[in-house]
């Protein structure tokens, strides 16, 4: 069967994720790690079955609790009936191709379910890096059948934080201690939370976590009506408690979404994000092709001897690196 996915052509990966084979979808996803030239085909095979799934991203400090909660959360949809997809991106890890070792434990007991997908995903210094590879992993998990998609990323990297803006519904996690929110607040990770979970609850502090976070949301104040008033959830995910109450939090943000037409906005910024970060690697890569090119050469000499400026060789540049 390993062999059988390894050689396969794309639309037979793609026929194959459509009919849930977990190799298939794990194939796909490593074709997007490795940046591979066919991605262009599988993404055109993959376009007509997207836009399904409600895609959630998850992010906070490392150690607040993201995996566990992640896992929990699975859980509580798979109990619903809906079948899940789990994108842990990390950045710093040299591994993929499957949940990094303390992850693969917290969600272990999710192996073997047919009915969900977790996969760790690192991107192997590509030029567009995460913010390139996290929107088509999520892709291809989406054509695969998944009812949600869980995104959870470490909160701490621009890129990372950016990740996980880019989901339907945003989670920022936190946890009871250390000035947590003001960590959160100084990573600007609150900007972009939907729902607020103040996890390890079991913990002291955790009422003075929800206050503080309570106090810098302005959750007090006066909103224009019809505005989203963001959820704060206390849980105790290693123990399973307060999951519900998420599912709850994040189905009355997609139904306020959906109401306000916000859903349908969040996906276009989310596609113009996209075509975007691929049009400038796809642009970065032929600048990259371009060292050493006459053209660059030729360019520098005029700006050296003072018969151009750099504004208008760059644009010299740009059009015949774009011209074909
Ligand atoms: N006391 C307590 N510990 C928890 C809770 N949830 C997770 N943990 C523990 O916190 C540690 C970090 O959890 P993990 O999910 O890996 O955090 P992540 O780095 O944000 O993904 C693990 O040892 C978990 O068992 C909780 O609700 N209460
Ligand atoms: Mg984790």
């Amino acid at each position: 069967m390993v062999t059988r996915w390894r050689s396969a052509g794309v639309p037979e990966l793609v026929a194959g994720a459509r009919e849930g084979h977990p190799r298939a979808v794990a194939r796909l996803i490593s074709l997007v790690e490795d940046a591979s030239p066919r991605l262009r085909e599988v993404m055109a095979a993959l376009a007509p079955y997207t836009g399904h799934a409600s895609v959630v991203g998850l992010t906070g400090a490392p150690g607040v609790g993201k995996s566990t909660s992640t896992s929990a959360l699975v859980g509580a949809y798979r109990r619903a009936g809906k079948r899940v997809g789990v994108l842990a991106v990390d950045p710093s890890s040299p591994f993929s191709g499957g949940a990094l070792l303390g992850d693969r434990i917290r969600m272990g007991e999710h192996a073997g379910d047919p009915g969900v997908y977790i996969r760790s995903m690192a991107t192997r210094g590509h030029l567009g890096g995460l913010a390139w590879a996290a929107p088509q992993a999520v892709r291809v998990l989406d054509a695969a059948g998944c009812d949600v998609i869980l995104v959870e990323t470490v909160g701490v990297g621009q890129s990372e934080v950016e990740i996980a803006a880019q989901a339907d519904t945003t989670v920022v996690l936190l946890a009871p201690g250390m000035g947590d929110g003001v960590q959160a607040a100084k990573a600007g990770i609150l900007e972009i939370g939907d729902v607020f979970v103040v996890n390890k609850a079991d913990r002291d502090g955790a009422d003075a976590t929800v206050r503080e976070l309570h106090h810098m949301l302005g959750l007090g104040e006066a909103r224009a009506a019809g505005d989203w008033r963001p959820s704060v959830v206390r849980t105790v995910a290693a123990r399973g408690e307060g999951l519900d109450e998420v599912v709850g939090a994040l189905e009355k943000h997609r139904a306020w979404m959906e109401e306000r037409g916000e859903l349908a906005a969040r996906r276009l910024r989310r596609a113009a994000r996209e075509v975007e970060t691929i049009a400038v690697t796809a642009l970065r890569e032929r600048m990259a092709d371009v060292r050493g090119d006459a053209r660059l050469a030729a360019l520098a000499e005029r700006i050296a001897a003072g018969a151009l400026d750099p504004y208008a060789a760059a644009d010299e540049l740009v059009t015949a690196v774009t011209g074909g």
